[in-house]
Parts: structure tokens; C-alpha cells; sequence
């Protein structure tokens, strides 16, 4: 999962980069997850908007703003700035924690407690180690190279080095690059692998060395680096291109998970994304009278229980069940 969402370019670049602001600040600083999805939201439908918003109003007609978020652009509007963000990035300790959670492995919770410990900046993060876990020091160390998203261009690249040496490994792997990738994005924040095996199903034993024997092959090519977290079904890492005419790569963020083949298409659909999107099917997935989850999609009965997972063949299966018309990676934004 990365944490530096692409910037979204629209007509009206001013108000979803505030609401984007506030959502972060809302995470980050207050962990209110529910007021961080409302700004998320509002900043993504305001994206779509065609023409420039000349009032709180007219934004309030659009699915996802409501009253308070219609104020808040009506003071954009009219003054250029919202007096609640200018008090944030003034208040030390907000700022300090909204900045420390931009270090991969450090979360809200962690970067508040550095804080009250008086470790404000890379600078008293690199001058006090002792206090980080092994994920948070990598993080530490790559930070300026994490915060760079990725061209297309080099998550071609990195899909071939590994869709070639899963293959080798074992012909009947399945493997998809998902996350904004998938969706066809200029960019993406991190790479998102997912892996599945025929003999490996949701009732069968654990197969680890399924996961990392792939791992292992990756790192004996030097494209694999570090490791962050390693299970039995997730890899968390850090990757690298190899140099080309002595012109290095940046360190990337490459996830890898282990997905029981009968999982896999509900995998792929949750991690192809966007967030917002899977909120919206698995929303509409209840409507129908189903429950959707990056795992399995089950019908619900009378009572509102849970049945037996459904079988599950392709994404487009788990359209069809919930009567959602199918809608391609790319046409996955919301
Ligand atoms: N996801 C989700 N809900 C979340 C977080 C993630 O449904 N709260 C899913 C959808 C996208 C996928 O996981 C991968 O997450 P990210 O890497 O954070 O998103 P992305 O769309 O790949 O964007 P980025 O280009 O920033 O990596
Ligand atoms: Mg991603």
C-alpha cells in the first residue's frame, strides 16, 4: 500500500488538494478514518467535475459533499485559503505527525508517540535508531527514493524481471502486477504482486515455499534488496532496476502475497482497486444481498449470515453474481 497518492490533475486542482490535505490530516493526526474516506471521496468526485466550481452549492449537488465540505470550498472560494488547514500546518505537533507518517512503518499511532517523545524529523529519527523497528530504519533510509512515485515506463520493466523469473520457477504460477498499475496509471506509488498456484487452495496446508521461493529468485538477481516483512503469504520489500549505462534506479516498495488459487480472482479485484471503487462495489455487493471482501464474495442469508464462499473463476465472475456491469482495470477509479 503506498501512502503518496498521485496528484489529481483537474480544473479544479485547488479544492481536491485541500480536501486531500484535511483527508490526511484527519488520518494521519486524528485517526478518523470515516472523516478521511468522506474527504477522499469528495476530492475524487470533484476530480471528475468538467467545469470550474464557482460555488460550495454546486458542489454540494455532486454525490459525496455535503453541507460542511460545500462551506469549506464556499471560504476557498471566496478567501483562497481555509482557515482550519492554515491552523494545522501551523500546529507543531500536527505537523510533525503528519510528517512522520510519510516514513514507511511508521503509522499514525507510532509517528504520535515519537512525537510526544520530542522525535519531530528525519534528522531526530536517523539520531534516535534504537526507537524504530526493522521496517520503520528501511524506511527511514529510503525515504526520499519512496516518496517518488514510479514511471510506467520502469514498472514494465520491473513486471518483466518478475513475471520471468516466477515463470522459470514454475510454469503454472499465476502472478498479476495490480494496485494503479493495473489501472493503467502514468504512475504508481508502489508494486502490488499477486501469486497463486493450482495446488494451492484455501483448504489445502500452508505452502510457503510457494512465496518464497520467488522471493529468494528475486533476490539471488539482485532485483530484491531488503525485506521488510516476510510470512508465509506476504512479502513486504524493497526492489531495484538494474542500472542502465551507469544510471541507477531509485528504491522501490514491492509487495508480494500468496493467494490460494479459489481466492485469487477476488485478490486481484481488491488490489487492482482503486480504494474507492472497491468501496463502491462492495457496497452495492451488499445491496444485492452479498459480501464482498478481498478474500471471498459469500451470499447473505435471511438473518444477514454469511454462506459458503461462491466459486470464482475470473473478476468477471464476481460481476456477473452481484449484477454489476463489468468495467474494465482501467475504467476503475471510483
Ligand atoms: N486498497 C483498498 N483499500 C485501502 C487500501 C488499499 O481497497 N484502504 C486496495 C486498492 C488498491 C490496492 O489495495 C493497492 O493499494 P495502494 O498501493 O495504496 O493503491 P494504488 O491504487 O496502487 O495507488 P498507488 O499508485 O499510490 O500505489
Ligand atoms: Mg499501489
Amino acid at each position: 500500500m503506498s501512502k503518496r497518492k498521485a496528484p489529481q490533475e483537474t480544473l479544479n486542482e485547488g479544492i481536491t488538494d485541500f480536501l486531500v490535505e484535511l483527508a490526511n490530516y484527519e488520518r494521519n493526526v486524528n485517526r478518523a478514518i470515516h472523516k478521511y474516506n468522506a474527504y477522499r471521496k469528495a476530492a475524487s468526485v470533484i476530480a471528475k467535475y468538467p467545469t470550474k466550481i464557482k460555488s460550495g452549492a454546486e458542489a454540494k449537488k455532486l454525490d459525496g459533499v455535503g453541507a460542511k465540505i460545500a462551506e469549506k470550498i464556499d471560504e476557498f472560494l471566496a478567501t483562497g485559503k481555509l482557515r482550519k488547514l492554515e491552523k494545522i500546518r501551523q500546529d507543531d505537533t500536527s505537523s510533525s505527525i503528519n510528517y512522520l507518517t510519510r516514513v514507511s512503518g511508521i503509522g499514525p499511532a507510532a509517528a504520535r508517540k515519537l512525537v510526544e517523545e520530542g522525535i519531530k524529523t528525519l534528522d531526530d529519527l536517523r539520531n534516535n535508531e534504537n526507537k524504530l523497528n526493522h521496517h520503520q530504519k528501511i524506511g527511514l533510509k529510503y525515504f526520499e527514493d519512496f516518496e517518488m512515485r514510479i514511471p510506467r515506463e520502469e514498472m514494465l520493466k520491473m513486471q518483466d524481471i518478475v513475471l520471468e523469473k516466477v515463470k522459470n520457477l514454475d510454469s503454472e504460477y499465476l502472478a498479476t502486477v495490480c494496485g494503479s498499475f493495473r489501472r493503467g496509471a502514468q504512475s504508481s506509488g508502489d508494486m502490488d504482486i499477486l501469486l497463486t498456484h493450482p495446488d494451492f487452495m484455501s483448504d489445502s496446508p500452508k505452502q510457503p515455499h510457494l512465496l518464497h521461493q520467488v522471493v529468494q529468485s528475486l533476490e539471488e538477481c539482485k532485483f530484491l534488496t531488503d525485506t521488510l516483512v516476510k510470512g508465509d503469504t506476504k512479502y513486504m520489500g524493497v526492489g531495484q532496476l538494474p542500472s542502465e549505462g551507469g544510471k541507477q534506479f531509485p528504491f522501490r516498495r514491492i509487495d508480494i502475497r500468496l493467494i490460494p488459487k479459489d481466492q485469487y480472482f477476488c485478490g486481484v479485484l481488491y488490489f487492482t482497486g482503486s480504494d474507492i471503487f472497491n468501496k463502491n462495489m462492495r457496497a452495492h455487493a451488499l445491496e444485492k444481498g452479498f459480501t464482498l471482501n478481498e478474500y471471498t464474495l459469500r451470499p447473505l442469508g435471511v438473518t444477514g449470515m454469511a454462506g459458503e464462499p461462491l466459486p470464482v473463476d475470473s473478476e468477471k465472475d464476481i460481476f456477473d453474481y452481484i449484477q454489476y456491469k463489468y468495467r474494465e482495470p482501467k475504467d476503475r477509479s471510483e
